[in-house]
C-alpha cells in the first residue's frame, strides 16, 4: 500500500483511538452528583459562619476537562461588602466547624501564601476513591479563568476536550504533572494546548477570545476584577453561530503536531507562551534570570525556565514551579511522544498505550 494511504489510515485510527481512550476516564454522573451534594452540604455549613458566603466550584470539576476521581477545587466568595473577613482566620473557623460537623479529615493551611483548607473523605462504595478537596477564599480570578477554559472547550468540544483530557492523562502517567516536584500543573498543560490551537496552528482551530472578535471588530471591552482585565468573549451562542474554524485537521493530527511543535519549534529559552497575546519574549516580560532565593532552609530556585503567562494575572508565570530538571524531563517527554507517534506502528491503540506507559 502507498505510504501516504497508510499514514492517512494511521491518523484516522489515532483519532478514533483517542476518543475511546478518553471516554472511560470521564467522571460518571453518580460521581458528579455526589460531589455536588458535598459542595451543597459544605456551603450550608459555611453560611452559618457568614450568611453572605457562597461556595463555588472551579478548575476541572467545571471547566469540562475533569477526569474521573479528580480533586474538587472550591472557593468561598463573600458577597456582603461590609463583612470583614481575613482569609487565614476564616480558614481556621471553617476548619473547626467542619471538624465538628462532618466526617472529613480536615487540614487548614491558614498561613500559606494563599490560605486554603484541605478536606479528605475516606473511600466508600459510592466514591471508591474518596474525595479530596481544597477550599480557597475569595479567589475570583480562578472562577474567571475556569469560565475562559470552559468557553474554549465549548467552541469545539470534540477536538479541544479530547486533546486536553488526553494530555492530562499522559502527563500524569508520565509523572510530569507535579508542580510540587518541579513539573507543570494541569492548568499549565491546558494553557499550552489552547495556546497551540489559537496561536500556533494555521489556520487556527480556536479564535482568541480575549481579543477582538472577527465578527464585531469594535467591541473589545475591559472588565476589571482585582485590577486585572478579565474580559473575554463569552457569548457562546454567537460563537457557535458565527465562528467556524477552517482548520479541519483531525484530533490525531493535532496531537502529533502539538508534540512536534513543543519538541522542536518552541524556543523555551527565550519565549513566553501567552494565550492572551501569542508568543512573547522573556525579556519583554522581565522574566529573565529571576532567581528566587527562597526562605532560610529553601534552595534558591529558578522561576522562569518555562514561561506561561496567566490569561488574566499577566504578571504571573503559571509555570514558575518548573525547575531546570523538570523542563528537561518535560521536553524529553514531548520528544518521546513525537517519536512514538511518528514511527507509525500498525495500530494507534498500541501507540497510545505505549505513550502513556
Ligand atoms: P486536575 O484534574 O486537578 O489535575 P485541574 O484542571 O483542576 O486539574 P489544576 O488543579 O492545575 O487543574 O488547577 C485548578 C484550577 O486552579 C485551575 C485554575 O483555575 C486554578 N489554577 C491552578 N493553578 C494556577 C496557577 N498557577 N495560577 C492561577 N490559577 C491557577
Ligand atoms: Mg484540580
Amino acid at each position: 500500500m502507498h505510504p501516504g494511504v497508510l499514514h492517512r489510515r494511521f491518523l484516522n485510527d489515532l483519532s478514533t483511538s483517542l476518543f475511546s481512550f478518553v471516554l472511560p476516564l470521564l467522571p460518571t454522573s453518580e460521581e458528579l452528583n455526589v460531589k455536588e451534594e458535598v459542595r451543597g452540604l459544605i456551603e450550608k455549613l459555611i453560611k452559618t459562619l457568614e450568611p453572605s458566603a457562597r461556595l463555588l466550584s472551579f478548575g476541572s470539576s467545571c471547566n469540562s476537562f475533569g477526569l474521573r476521581n479528580s480533586d474538587m477545587d472550591l472557593v468561598v466568595l463573600i458577597d456582603d461588602p461590609n463583612a470583614t473577613i481575613e482569609p487565614g482566620n476564616f480558614v481556621e473557623s471553617m476548619a473547626s466547624l467542619l471538624e465538628r460537623e462532618t466526617n472529613f479529615n480536615v487540614k487548614p493551611l491558614p498561613r500559606a501564601r494563599i490560605p486554603i483548607l484541605k478536606l479528605e473523605l475516606a473511600p466508600s462504595p459510592a466514591l471508591p476513591f474518596g474525595i479530596a478537596c481544597d477550599i480557597g477564599i475569595e479567589n475570583r480570578l480562578a472562577i474567571e479563568n475556569t469560565r475562559l477554559l470552559l468557553t474554549y472547550a465549548t467552541i469545539d468540544p470534540a477536538r479541544v476536550r479530547t486533546l486536553v483530557l488526553f494530555l492530562k492523562v499522559w502527563s500524569k502517567r508520565r509523572r510530569i504533572n507535579s508542580p510540587y516536584r518541579g513539573t507543570l500543573s494541569s492548568y499549565g498543560f491546558t494553557l499550552m494546548v489552547l495556546y497551540y490551537l489559537v496561536h500556533v496552528k494555521q489556520p487556527p482551530v480556536l479564535p482568541n477570545l480575549q481579543r477582538i472578535m472577527p465578527m464585531r471588530p469594535m467591541e473589545e471591552e475591559e472588565v476589571m476584577l482585582e485590577g486585572r482585565n478579565v474580559y473575554f468573549f463569552d457569548d457562546v451562542e454567537t460563537l457557535r453561530r458565527e465562528w467556524s474554524s477552517v482548520n479541519f485537521e483531525s484530533v490525531g493530527e493535532l496531537l502529533i503536531d502539538f508534540f512536534r511543535f513543543f519538541s522542536h519549534d518552541f524556543q523555551f529559552n527565550n519565549s513566553v507562551l501567552s494565550l492572551r497575546a501569542g508568543q512573547l519574549t522573556k525579556e519583554s516580560k522581565g522574566w529573565v534570570n529571576d532567581i528566587d532565593v527562597g526562605g532560610l532552609n529553601e534552595m534558591a530556585r529558578d522561576r522562569n525556565r518555562l514561561c506561561i503567562e496567566d490569561p488574566f494575572e499577566i504578571s504571573y508565570n503559571v509555570a514558575r514551579t518548573v525547575t531546570k530538571d523538570g523542563l528537561y524531563t518535560i521536553r524529553g517527554e514531548f520528544m518521546r511522544a513525537t517519536r512514538i507517534l511518528t514511527q507509525r506502528p500498525d495500530r494507534a491503540v498500541l501507540a497510545l498505550a505505549e505513550l502513556c506507559r
